[in-house]
């Protein structure tokens, strides 16, 4: 990695930049005497935030308990002194409506983040929200290199030198995926970062940007913090700016600034650096090498890895291409663009088109593809065999042992959100692990993670991860398949083949209907939730294709976390069989405009493993549409996308 580090010398008139090697020992007591605000500060931890993020104390211990030899990314660049002092002003400004974020973080149109003060209110209101905590802390800043990224890391910067903070440390060119953010805060003890995506949804001037903030454990805010960063865009008056603060976040170094007499430093980093040195401890990278060589095989791993230009791009040529030594060919689209190049950074059978088609061939070995910010995956074996993601995280869970972190760290429970297929719990109830089933949404995992409940956990949305860091991870997650091939010596489709003899098969399917209007559809959510409420529709029997399902169960799902007993209520509604096959339909909460509902059908056979997926669950799908009355809501005879 590129370790070089610069000086940065900067006077009110110019800012000069020369390399360095040597700084000079003043500048390594003003790096030293700002890291003791820090550290000062963070001892004052605000109540109203410590309130909000419960997670604080158990992640404080945590990380007294981690290995010591990890050092923080920024104590390896050359420190640095500046002369630089400016001030801050106040902005006014008026409130904008609907800065409510949802599953994760805010996201609109770039045509509505552009409009006056309208990012500089919500991020304004992301740091107000984090109360005392944030004078004198440390925050991350990156995003998945969309369009309006740099910009609005350029604002952050100068908005959270007004607000106090003490270090922002910022990605390269303002790239740092999900993961990678989240690894960050949780290396650098920071008091969190700001996540500039919009994850999988489409970029480019005429479509979404988004922005998301990601609490001290590394994990997205929850609900009560978001919820507080909503309120206070709804009553915000002011923002306070350092308007004559200019960083080139092109270039990897460290730069200070004095702002009305407190030191305020910018780091901005290598975006692959750190990432790359947690994957490095997680697998056996040498092994996986090998692995991937055909060195003991006799046959190299053919792997197409599909960044779908998205933030993956650099962090894929570093771990796959340097590290596992795989040819040039194995890679596509690594170039971050800030449309994503046209494509849709969804990793699914519908936008990783592409890739499908390509492993089809027979050619490949393993396919991959990532979202925009990288912490989605979709695996798919030889000739395209596509793994639902709730079996994914299934046959890692049964193959934990194949990691050498687990190895280390031990193996805590399991958990997956709600609409997520159960096949994870079959392999949680074999090897006697708690299995959680939490809302939609990675937040909901953070809690059990750092109560050391919770080990491993996925969504049906292709998220898949652990608690080496909290967010789910697509690279850590095709890294652990390559594991479990090389630990098995088979590939995908036997593999899966296998955990169905073991364990039955969770036949699974996911309709989006994208765009729709919103009105409808939430007139068909509200009659539907009065259907499957009213008396006697538990025990009714539903018929079609030769098939008939009882209702055993069914209700809007609500969750209590168990660790800090925080309740959210309408999680989606969900009609449980007396086969224990499921319907599930809700609302996404990441949408830029409009409603796009999801239904999700699940069903288990414990013998009939070999089947279509599309074909087995044709008589429950009926059965959904008909219970939802979705076709007459929507007006869409079929869905946008199919999974
Ligand atoms: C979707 C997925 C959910 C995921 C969320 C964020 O939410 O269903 O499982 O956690 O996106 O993923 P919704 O509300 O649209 O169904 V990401 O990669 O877009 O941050
Ligand atoms: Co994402």
């Amino acid at each position: 990695m590129d370790e070089q580090a610069y000086l940065l010398i900067h006077t009110p008139q110019a800012l000069l930049m020369s390399e360095g090697q040597h700084a000079p020992m003043i500048a390594l007591i003003s790096v030293v005497a700002a890291e003791a605000l820090v550290h000062r500060a963070r001892l004052s931890v605000g109540v109203e935030f410590a309130s909000l993020c419960p997670t604080r104390h158990s992640i404080f211990n945590e990380r007294k308990r981690r290995s010591s030899s990890w050092k923080s990314t920024s104590s390896r660049k050359t420190p640095v002194v500046s002369s630089m002092s400016l001030s801050a002003e106040t902005v006014q400004t008026t409130p904008y409506e609907g800065q409510k974020p949802g599953t994760s973080g805010l996201r609109k149109k770039v045509k509505v983040f552009v409009q006056p003060n309208y990012t500089e209110n919500f991020v304004q209101a992301t740091l107000s929200a984090n109360g005392a905590a944030l004078t004198g802390s440390t925050l991350v800043v990156g995003g998945d290199g969309r369009y309006y990224c740099k910009e609005a890391a350029e604002l952050i910067v100068r908005i959270a030198a007004a607000n106090g903070v003490s270090k922002l440390l910022v990605g390269q060119n303002g790239i740092l995926s999900t993961p990678a953010v989240s690894s960050l805060i949780r290396h650098n003890k920071a008091l969190g970062g700001i996540v500039l995506t919009a994850s999988h949804n489409p970029g480019g001037p005429e479509n979404d940007f988004g922005i998301k903030f990601n609490c001290e454990n590394g994990g997205p805010a929850p609900d009560a913090f978001t919820n507080s960063i909503h309120k206070l865009t709804t009553e915000i008056k002011e923002y306070k700016l350092v308007r004559g603060l200019q960083i080139d976040i092109s270039k990897v170094g460290v730069s200070t600034f004095d702002i009305a007499g407190k030191p305020f430093t910018v780091n901005v980093i290598d975006s692959v650096a750190d990432y790359l040195r947690l994957m490095e401890e997680i697998f056996d990278m040498a092994k996986l090498k090998e692995f991937v060589s055909g060195k003991v095989t006799g046959k190299p791993l053919k792997m197409r890895i599909d960044a779908m230009n998205g933030v993956t791009g650099p962090y894929v040529n570093e771990i796959f291409l340097k590290s596992l030594g795989a040819s040039e060919s194995c890679v596509v689209h690594t170039t971050p663009l800030p449309d994503f190049g046209g494509l849709h950074p969804d990793p699914n059978l519908t936008y990783a088109k592409d890739l499908v088609d390509t492993v089809a061939q027979g050619d490949y070995d393993i396919g991959a593809a990532f979202d925009g910010d990288g912490d989605r995956n979709m695996i798919i074996g030889q000739k395209a065999f596509f793994v639902t993601p709730s079996d994914s995280l299934a046959v890692i869970a049964h193959y934990l042992e194949a990691i050498p972190y687990f190895k280390r760290n031990g193996v805590q429970g399991f958990a997956r959100s709600m609409p997520t297929a159960s096949a994870v719990d079959l392999v949680g109830k074999k090897l006697g692990k708690e299995v959680f089933e939490v809302p939609t949404g990675w937040k909901y995992f953070g809690n059990l993670m750092d109560a050391g409940r919770l080990c491993l956990c996925g969504e049906e949305s292709f998220g898949t991860g652990s608690n080496h860091i909290r967010e789910k991870d697509g690279i850590w997650a095709v890294l652990a398949w390559i594991s479990v091939m090389q630990h098995t010596g088979k590939g995908i489709e036997d593999i899966l083949k296998q955990h169905w003899s073991i364990y039955g098969r969770n036949y699974f399917t996911r309709y989006d209907y994208e765009e729709c209007a919103s009105d409808p559809c939430n007139e068909m959510m509200d009659t539907m939730e009065k259907t499957i409420t009213a008396a006697g529709f538990v025990g009714k029997s539903f018929s079609s294709g030769g098939k008939t399902y009882r209702v055993k169960e069914a209700d809007n799902f609500s969750y209590t976390d168990p660790v800090d007993k925080s309740v959210a209520t309408k999680q989606g509604l969900r009609i449980v069989f007396e086969d224990g096959s499921r319907i599930v339909v809700r609302l996404s909460g990441t949408g830029s405009s409009g409603a796009t509902v999801r239904l999700y059908i699940d069903s288990y056979e414990k013998e009939n493993v070999l089947g279509q997926a599309s074909v087995m669950l044709k008589p429950l799908i009926d059965i959904a549409l008909e219970i939802s009355q979705l076709p007459k809501f929507t007006g869409r005879n079929a869905p946008t996308v199919i999974t």
